[in-house]
């Protein structure tokens, strides 16, 4: 996502909130209440088990290399003896858990990524942000299109039915249109093309009217890439005057190329131990999913500023409140 120049005000802390914002607040909060309920069970009505999300590992997502990571610090504590990092996302338990005991998965995670403090007023990212992860052993990305269109398009047409005084308050009834499936799919080199390396994820995002998929992204070792085209099997889903909302991929389960992989991006391998094992053993199955940042949808739906406002409790980089 592309810094914005524009000023945007910071999330206050609830107890700075005056009555009419607490009102907007509450608002918001319906909202997201209202996403949840409708993510989670189109999920459910789907086959997918709900899975509990943990907090500390002693393996978790390396976000690297990532073109739109801006970490500033990672977070490794010791206990029992052992180092854990907090969950940056739950792509690696997905993994495993998808190639054993839970074919289909969901989990609402929360995510920590230390964000640059300059990132307070790109409106889109917060310290900690709360994500959908998703997985399904033998998906494709086309089967991942598809469900994904199926919750969201389901979740537009419910709020704007259910939630139409909010969303009239928030002054989004009009403008949030209910999405048409098919999306439309683009990829990065062309995108990159028409609008520059580094613009082309803002300019997508001002151009489009409708919900947008982009294939074909450098990025994790676990996002499948094709070593004889070069081409990458992941997405990214874009949503219209926001950017991106969804990140996923086709992933990567054999051991070579898994090895090879974290060998070029020189991650460290001995926190991607049972991962390497599990697919040196050929326990690791092929799987497809992608996780739904939850801040991000909701604020597209109420039409936010700064999606620090769709969190009770603000996690606005740089900024640490009380609670
Ligand atoms: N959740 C993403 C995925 O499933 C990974 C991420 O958040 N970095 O691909």
């Amino acid at each position: 996502m592309k810094d914005k120049p524009e000023t945007i005000q910071i999330p206050k802390p609830l107890e700075q909130l005056s009555s009419s914002e607490l009102e907007r607040k509450a608002c918001i909060g319906k909202i997201m209440t209202f996403t949840l309920k409708s993510l989670s069970d189109t999920y459910v009505k789907e086959g997918f088990q709900w899975l509990l999300p943990v907090a500390l590992s002693q393996s978790t997502d390396p976000l690297w290399p990532d073109p739109g990571a801006s970490i500033e610090k990672r977070i490794e504590v010791d206990i029992y003896g052992k180092p854990v990092r907090t969950t940056a996302s739950m792509i690696i338990h997905k993994l495993i858990a998808s190639s054993t005991a839970y074919p289909k998965l969901f989990i609402l995670s929360p995510n920590i990524r230390i964000e640059k403090a300059a990132r307070a007023e790109t409106g889109k990212h917060i310290y900690e942000f709360t994500q959908l992860d998703f997985e399904a052993r033998d998906a494709t990305s086309k089967d991942v299109m598809d469900l994904v269109e199926k919750a969201l398009i389901t979740l537009v047409k419910d709020l704007k039915t259910e939630m139409k005084g909010e969303l009239t308050s928030l002054c989004r009834c009009d403008s949030l249109k209910v999405p048409k499936a098919p999306f439309k799919v683009c990829d990065r080199v062309e995108l990159e093309a028409k609008y520059g390396a580094e613009g082309w994820e803002a300019g997508l995002a001002q151009e489009i009217e409708e919900p947008v998929w982009v294939t074909n992204i450098p990025r994790e070792f676990y996002d499948f890439e094709d070593f004889k085209t070069g081409r990458w099997d992941n997405y990214d889903l874009f949503l219209p005057q926001f950017g991106e909302v969804l990140s996923g991929a086709k992933r990567e389960w054999e051991y070579g190329k898994i090895l090879s992989k974290i060998e070029r991006d020189k991650v460290k391998k001995e926190n991607y131990a049972l991962v390497l094992n599990m697919a040196k053993e050929g326990r690791l199955k092929p799987s497809a999913g992608g996780g739904i940042g939850i801040e991000r949808l909701v604020g597209w739906v109420a039409g936010v500023k700064h999606i620090g406002e769709c969190q009770p409790f603000p996690r606005v980089p740089g900024i640490v409140n009380e609670l």
